[in-house]
């Protein structure tokens, strides 16, 4: 069945995630927003679906909007992006976003007990259930009885218990976008069976790793004392079933772009100042799951070990500012840029940097030309839900076959077979690794990146959006059946 069949019988398709896909900005003067689109995954992952069918988006607009200019605002964005807006005062935000998502559940979920385990205050637990009501009173205000309710990801897991609550015949899905710890981590969090008792409200859930899906069943039996099945969890009366459902990229995106003029010119310049060097290139939000001071230290080994590659290898690393409020990140960004100064002091010298460090956003025609002129792209987070830069180097790769250095704790490491997989933690083996990748055989390359290439071109973001809301329609179909008898 193909989605735009769907229409026979549903309503919109309603997406509800915490941040809204566009940024504004106000021009007094002409009395006008205008709205620049984000272009994160999820974006990607709904644009088929946002063709095909009636849509809407709900979310938090991440900034204040003055009381009187709020009509004007959602008038506009509703016309022109199909969105509607949640509002949040700053305090409620703060430790909403910064406090319980950022601080608490985000390095729990990534298995960093340090950073989570001190931040858990009640207050911002509190601030949590607000949050989670203030979307959950736009969208049942929203809703009509035929429309499909897609939940994103941590910040909203208890949306759908109070939804549930507000509107019990609304047919509900929910996606973890990263991963679900092992129970014996899980369980460290004091308002866990809250958590789970939150999405447990849904008609089906979705993770990206059959491992995610493992963990919550068993979170959900040993703490709730649920039953379940590998397929799903039974609770209160229902069965919920789990899908996994990797979210991939899409590919044309990138080729389209690699194909312009511009990119062209950018591929060039890049070649001609990198000219006899071998490129390692690392893009990712400075942000501690990334693994960026393990992957420093790798390199440092590298030119320690292979001696050879002092003068002739680089690492270009792309560190995009995020939640810089948060303390850990701020401490971050003082241990990456010491480790970044150390190693360029250490190891270069007038006419040789090893290290090119940019801690700002990539414009996307110079962020398709990186992935394009590198020999090999080092993803080597510690703990990744997913991670979509390791797709989008191979789609920029074309011919040149460069190797994918891709860590086991990644959700992407279980579906992409032809990556070159390593453990981020045992640096030895990392810096064997960027050896390897650019001593291999053309054939070896070859053979892997034509692997991964099938792979991304079939598991594409739009096939992952249309197969979650084909799945999520038939299954609440099914259960509202089964209420009603
Ligand atoms: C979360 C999960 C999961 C990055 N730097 C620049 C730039 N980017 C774009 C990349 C990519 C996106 O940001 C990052 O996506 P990831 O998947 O790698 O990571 P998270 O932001 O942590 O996303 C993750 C994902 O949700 C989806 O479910 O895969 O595991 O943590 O698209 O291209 N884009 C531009 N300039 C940059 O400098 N233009």
């Amino acid at each position: 069945q193909t989605i735009s069949a769907l229409k026979e019988h549903m309503g919109r398709v309603i997406v509800v995630s915490n941040r809204l896909p566009v940024s504004a900005s106000y021009d007094a003067d002409k009395d006008n927003w205008t709205f620049t689109m984000s272009s994160g995954g999820l974006v990607a992952g709904l644009e088929g679906v946002k063709k095909k069918l009636p849509f809407l988006w709900i979310g938090w607009t991440g900034q204040v909007i003055p009381k009187e200019q709020q009509k004007k605002f959602e008038e506009q964005l509703l016309a022109q992006h199909n969105c509607i807006p949640v509002y949040l005062d700053e305090k409620v935000a703060e430790e909403f976003y910064n406090g319980f998502s950022n601080g608490v559940l985000w390095p729990l979920f990534h298995y960093l007990l340090e950073e989570s385990g001190s931040s858990y205050r009640e207050h911002l637990w509190k601030s949590y259930l607000t949050a989670n009501q203030a979307f959950a009173d736009v969208v049942s205000k929203t809703m009509r009885a035929t429309d499909l309710v897609w939940v994103h990801d941590y910040h909203l897991m208890k949306l759908p218990e109070m939804l549930r609550k507000m509107q019990p015949a609304v047919r509900l899905g929910f996606f973890l976008h990263i991963p679900f710890p092992t129970s014996e981590i899980y369980q460290i969090i004091p308002v866990r069976n809250a958590l789970l008792q939150g999405v447990l409200n849904c008609d089906m859930i979705g993770f990206h790793t059959y491992d995610y899906a493992r963990h919550f069943i068993t979170a959900c039996s040993r703490l709730l004392g649920c039953e379940t099945t590998p397929a799903g969890v039974h609770y209160e009366g229902k069965f919920i079933p789990l899908v996994i459902s990797p979210v991939g990229i899409d590919p044309d995106k990138f080729e389209n772009e690699l194909r312009t003029d511009a990119v062209q010119k950018i591929i060039g310049d890049f070649q001609t100042s990198f000219k006899d060097k071998k490129v390692f290139l690392a893009v990712d939000r400075l942000d501690y799951i990334k693994g960026i001071p393990h992957r420093l230290r790798a390199f440092q080994l590298m030119l320690e070990t292979y001696p050879e590659w002092r003068g002739k290898a680089i690492l270009i690393q792309v560190a995009v500012p995020s939640r810089t409020e948060v303390e850990q990140y701020k401490k971050l960004k003082i241990e990456v840029e010491t480790l970044v100064g150390h190693i360029n002091g250490e190891y270069g010298d007038l006419d040789y940097q090893p290290i090119h460090y940019l801690f700002k956003s990539t414009p996307f025609p110079e962020l398709c030309a990186l992935y394009r002129i590198s020999d090999a792209a080092l993803v080597t987070s510690i703990r990744d839900g997913m991670n979509l830069v390791a797709q989008e180097y191979i789609a920029c790769q074309n011919e040149k076959h460069g190797i994918l250095i891709l860590s086991e704790f990644a959700g992407s490491a279980s579906s992409l077979s032809g990556a070159y997989l390593v453990n981020p933690w045992n640096t030895h083996a990392l810096a064997d690794a960027m050896h390897d990748a650019i001593t291999m055989t053309d054939e070896e390359k070859k053979g892997r990146f034509d692997v991964l290439s099938k792979y991304i071109h079939t598991h594409t973001a739009c096939n992952w959006g249309e197969s979650f809301i084909k799945d999520l329609d038939r299954v609440s179909k099914a259960s509202a059946l089964i209420n009603k008898t």
